[in-house]
């Protein structure tokens, strides 16, 4: 995650900032939070026994100052309008303290008008605390975290009529949260082959995942119950497949169950995130794919959402997953409560869009329900991202069910937001003037946006779909070596004068079979005749297979709505420096998917719009930034927690195991229940671990081998197809439990 900033830098970034532009919040009232900073001469250990004494919770040092520290204290709100002074004055008054002072929130430019008042839109519990479904801000410096879908419900589209499943491991119907949008027609049980998905119950609570991603789809509303669903008055179902033998007979069955009922399947899992795995669907899955797209819903097409993958961590990338990688679903992605591409995330060409999700252990996590009638506010990965997408799908579906499988995703292409992931890396403009990124597709989805251009009075539905296959018969194998780069350019008029002449592109393929003797260290980029470069396949450091890639489509949108004529440019390269790497391309062709005209809704360019007011808040914060520049004040991105003086020893051999403990508790349960804690480690140590573990280093130091030999040994027992966030929830686990 480049460009991400450890929390606590924030932290230290927000302190700094307060202190040199003090002019910036005189006169406007503030909006205090529930952190209080404060300077402990006696460093950590004393830190950490005051706020045991005081009740407190000790969130650690902050950035690289010595001796400060942040405390929270537990039962207070996350923010709250006015200060508390006996708070800050318990602080101060104590010894040991030199300097205290509570976080508040800076206020850089004029408040506007902000909330509407969304607080008591539903009596439901855990309402106010999903983020993502409104504008919780209080200050309009922060980003607007919303998939605008309160619009969309106040012209009383809620999903009505539309029919949603889970494939996954199973679903809590009796769920008092889920139990009036239960619909046993969209649900079965390929494990145990009956009518009934109800989830197996086990010590670990291991099948939760079907019940949480259900309830982000059709949580009911106004039932003083867990939170609301994005579509609260669909159908929910549940296919549950995952709790056993996974055979390409039970996802063919799963992909293709009851498709003139169904309208919209979601996945949140794949094969595995390990870095090294290169695997689509099976025969019979791809047939039912293909079964679905053509016959399902009375002949429109079943839609399938699909979770594009945690494997971030381990250097995966999502082209190698033949199921997000496929044209028929639609993949999305995950963004951080900062709008960041969070740190599970995979990059490729063939995601679509994006939607919420967890990103680091400040940021606010999904909610759902949960096993044994429960609710959740700990939902993570792009596990958690897919079910909000196939939720804003079924309030399309419900103001229009006529629209197609390939409706959807050209709804999706055209109005999902740049603007709020613009922060990242990596966006460009193709040639038909649609941003888009290998992080995020086209960006965040916009419900609002989504919706409004589904209606029925003015959509129309995007013309008949074109094939054109590009091969060259004459091709013969080219040797690639270490150091080489093979480049094969390939002319096309896209099939002109031909019925089957494309002008508007939607997916393109890359099927290529390639030999190699590491396939990890291939890299893949196709260049569109507008001059789109795309990467299909980024190295991959721990795929070390020799088996190369037979007839593998690399399938990319980026270069959506492009006209493809011309010369396309594929570049394969290895640049590892092995020398002994070798192999050859056998064969290729190219594969355009698209339409002889142009849809309706492109024949004028994409507009794109401020998604909110963020934009202008955010020239402010790099003004800001500048002026800390200039100002002189560093060194802010060095932070790592510091240890006092002499504890240095103590301190690394804690954070090593803090990384231990965290690993095992992700992914060896067993072996850490049977574990008795003998010693103590400070909080903030585990916040470290996982910061640490978190980013991908080149480095073999001793916290990433220990990370891959987890990895390794954790999929090597059983293929884990899930895709939340492991280690996040470890590390709330513990931290949660130790308070
Ligand atoms: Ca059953
Ligand atoms: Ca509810
Ligand atoms: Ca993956
Ligand atoms: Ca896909």
């Amino acid at each position: 995650m480049e460009g991400g900033c450890w929390p606590y830098k924030c932290i230290a970034l927000v302190s700094i900032l307060s202190s040199c532009c003090l002019l910036f919040v005189s006169g406007i009232e503030r909006r205090y939070v529930n952190e209080w900073a404060a300077e402990i001469p006696g460093g950590p250990k004393e830190a950490e026994l005051l706020a045991r004494e005081l009740g407190y919770e000790l969130l650690g040092p902050i950035g690289s100052l010595e001796n400060h520290y942040l405390f929270r204290v537990s039962a207070h709100p996350r923010r709250f309008r006015r200060s508390l002074p006996h708070i800050t004055k318990r602080l101060t008054d104590d010894d040991r303290v030199s300097w205290a002072e509570q976080q508040y929130i800076k206020e850089r430019s004029k408040r506007s008008v902000l909330k509407q008042n969304t607080e008591n839109l539903f009596d439901d519990p855990m309402w106010s605390q999903q983020w993502y479904l409104q504008d919780t801000r209080v200050n309009p410096s922060m980003p607007k975290l919303d998939l605008h879908v309160i619009p969309v419900w106040k012209k009383g589209i809620t999903g009505k009529g539309v029919v949603v499943t889970i494939l996954d491991d199973g679903l809590e119907w009796n769920h008092t949260d889920i139990y009036a949008n239960y619909d046993p027609e969209a649900s079965y049980d390929f494990n145990d082959k009956d009518k009934d998905p109800f989830p197996r119950y086990d010590i670990t609570n291991e099948n939760r995942h079907g019940t949480r991603c259900a309830g982000e789809v059709a949580m009911v509303a106004n039932n003083k119950k867990c939170g609301v669903g994005v579509a609260y008055n669909s159908k929910i179902g549940g296919i549950r497949m995952l709790d056993g033998v996974v055979t390409d007979a039970i996802e063919a069955s799963s992909i293709g169950f009851n498709p003139q009922h169904v309208d919209i399947y979601s996945a949140s899992w794949g094969p595995n995130d390990d870095g090294k795995t290169v695997e689509g669907p099976g025969k019979l899955a791809q047939k039912a794919f293909e079964y679905g797209i053509k016959q399902g819903r009375n002949g429109k097409g079943s839609i399938y959402v699909w979770a594009s993958g945690n494997g971030g961590r381990q250097g995966d990338n999502c082209d190698c997953d033949g199921y997000t990688d496929s044209i028929y679903t639609i993949s999305i992605s995950s963004a951080s409560q900062q709008g960041r591409s969070p740190w599970y995330a995979e990059k490729c060409s063939s995601t679509l869009a994006t939607a919420y999700s967890s990103g680091d252990y400040t940021d606010q996590r999904i909610i759902s329900a949960d096993l044994h009638n429960d609710c959740t506010e700990t939902h993570t990965g792009t596990s958690a991202s897919a079910p909000l997408a196939a939720g804003i799908f079924a309030l399309a579906l419900e103001l229009n069910p006529n629209l197609t499988w390939r409706d959807m995703q050209h709804l999706v292409a055209w109005t999902s937001e740049y603007d709020p992931l613009a922060n990242n890396s990596g966006w460009k403009k193709n040639g038909a003037g649609l941003m888009v990124n290998s992080r995020f597709g086209f960006g965040l989805l916009n419900a609002k946006a989504l919706v409004d251009l589904a209606d029925p009075q003015t959509w129309k539905s995007v013309p008949e779909k074109k094939v054109c296959i590009v091969k060259d018969s004459d091709f013969a194998p080219r040797i690639l070596k270490s150091e080489d780069e093979i480049t094969i350019e390939i002319p096309t008029r896209a099939c002109e004068g031909q019925d089957n002449f494309i002008m508007s592109l939607e997916h393109m393929q890359f099927e290529v079979t390639i030999e190699y003797s590491r396939r990890g260290d291939l890299h893949i980029t196709l260049t569109s005749p507008s001059g789109t470069k795309t990467v299909l396949l980024t190295e991959r450091e721990r795929d070390l297979s020799t088996n190369g890639f037979k007839n593998w489509a690399f399938m990319s949108v980026h270069t959506w709505g492009e006209d493809p004529a011309g010369t396309w440019t594929v570049k394969i390269t290895d640049e590892s420096g092995r020398k002994q790497n070798e192999g050859r391309i056998v064969s290729w062709k190219l594969i355009m998917h698209g339409t002889s005209t142009r849809p309706d809704h492109m024949t004028h360019p994409r507009v794109y719009t401020s998604y909110n007011i963020v934009q202008n808040d955010r020239r402010g914060a790099e003004q800001v930034l500048k002026l800390l520049e200039d100002s002189g004040i560093e060194k802010l991105t060095t932070a790592e927690p510091t240890a006092s003086a002499g504890s240095e020893e103590v301190a690394e051999a804690a954070k090593s195991e803090a990384v231990l403990r965290l690993l095992k508790n992700a992914f060896d349960k067993e072996g850490a229940s049977h574990e008795k804690e003998q010693t103590e480690i400070p909080k903030y140590h585990y916040y470290y671990a996982l910061d640490k573990i978190s980013k991908q280093s080149d480095v073999n130091d001793r916290e990433n081998t220990l990370y891959n030999d987890y990895i390794d040994r954790f999929y090597k027992n059983k293929a884990y197809k899930h895709r939340d966030d492991l280690l996040l929830q470890a590390l709330l686990n513990i931290v949660e439990k130790k308070l």
